[in-house]
């Protein structure tokens, strides 16, 4: 996942706190039904109706169902408590239906199989119009109570994961990506590429305009190299002012246009910061995976290796490790092969 402008709710979906208006009524008795929906409704609720527990089903599977369920306990083809357990099994993360259900029954045990298969309260017929109205209130609360926590887990997740300044992976996530990826990779026989940048005399900018500038560039950064990547690359800052890019399903073709459309959209544009416009600029080093096992620490040394060469050689510039890549190693599962020296024909690229 390419991350450019990250936000904590990607993660996982969540509906947001004050959408727990939609309600669905599924009872087979018409009557019932009418007199719910005109209460609901004068109350402020959005109403879906179903006749069966089967049509009540569907309404369900919309892709924003009701967060709220009246179900009857008798209807046909599937009763209550089938569904409440169906919509307990099926239950998506972050999207937690509160449920009552209603029934003429109220001896003991009929309650307790209810809650059991997962109804949140239980109301008997015939209802009281302001207990159901405070029940309902109870179901909302729980509700707003339940997303708020779901949405500070997913916060967590994501800060866990997450560079604090850029928004980018972080280096621990990213070298779980990393290490992942090239699992797949082998058993899916292709290849991944790596990207390690790092900004060249970035010290001096530090030193010229101060701290707080040069994480305006490090942020601006981030941003382009972001948006230069392909959306199922992953863009992170490994350490202080260096950045780590995982390709995957990427051959050399890829690997030099994407380090070439990385290194000309930091040095193209100047940024500007405070009135100021600073010309930044980045060194790369790069790295194909070989579809013999290749260890995250492999592919990371020579991706740092070949980096190290390109800031040797006069930095803004990007080099291509042949620690992984021998000649000799051909990517014929995805497409044309590249010459070494077609490498150098570019002068951003030289091997
Ligand atoms: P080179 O081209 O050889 O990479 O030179 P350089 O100046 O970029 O490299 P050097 O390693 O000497 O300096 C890196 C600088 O990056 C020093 C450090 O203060 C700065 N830096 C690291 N993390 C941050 C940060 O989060 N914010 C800011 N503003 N600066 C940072
Ligand atoms: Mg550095
Ligand atoms: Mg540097």
């Amino acid at each position: 996942m390419n991350i450019s402008e990250p936000k904590p709710t990607q993660f996982l979906e969540i509906a947001s706190y004050d959408s727990c208006n939609r309600v669905l009524i599924a009872d087979d008795d018409i009557m019932a039904r009418k007199i719910l929906q005109s209460w609901l409704q004068n109350w402020g609720y959005e109403v879906i109706v179903a006749e069966d527990g089967e049509s009540a089903w569907d309404a369900l599977q919309q892709e924003r169902p009701p967060e709220i369920v009246i179900l009857d306990w008798m209807m046909p083809k599937v009763d209550g408590v089938e569904l409440c357990r169906r919509i307990r099994d099926d239950q998506r993360p972050g999207l937690y239906q509160y449920i009552l259900l209603v029934t003429s029954r109220n001896e003991k045990q009929d309650v307790v199989k209810g809650l059991e298969a997962g109804a949140d309260d239980y109301l008997t017929k015939p209802l009281d119009r302001n207990e159901l109205q405070a029940r309902l209130r109870v179901g909302k609360r729980i509700l707003t109570l339940q997303r708020g926590l779901v949405q500070a887990r997913e916060d967590l997740r994501f800060q866990a994961t997450h560079d604090a300044l850029t928004g980018v992976w972080n280096r621990g996530a990213v070298l779980e990506l990393l290490r992942r990826e090239l699992g797949r990779a082998i058993r899916s026989r292709v290849s991944t590429g790596v990207l390690m940048l790092d900004l060249d005399h970035f010290k001096q900018v530090n030193d010229t305009y101060g701290h707080l500038t040069g994480d305006v560039v490090l942020k601006e950064v981030a941003k382009r190299m972001s948006r230069a990547v392909r959306s199922y690359d992953l863009a992170s800052r490994y350490g202080g002012e260096e950045f780590l890019i995982v390709l995957p399903e990427c051959n050399k073709d890829q690997i030099q246009e994407c380090a070439e459309r990385v290194r000309s959209a930091i040095a193209t544009m100047p940024i500007a910061v405070n009135g100021s416009e600073l010309h930044v600029t980045v060194s790369i080093g790069a790295a194909i995976s070989l579809r013999s096992a290749t260890t995250e620490t492999d592919i990371i040394a020579a991706a740092d290796a070949a980096l190290y060469k390109a800031k040797n050689n006069g930095r803004n510039q990007t080099v291509l490790s042949e620690a992984l890549c021998p000649d000799s190693w051909i990517l014929s599962d995805l497409g044309s092969e590249v010459p070494w020296n077609a490498m150098s024909q570019n002068p951003g690229l030289h091997s």
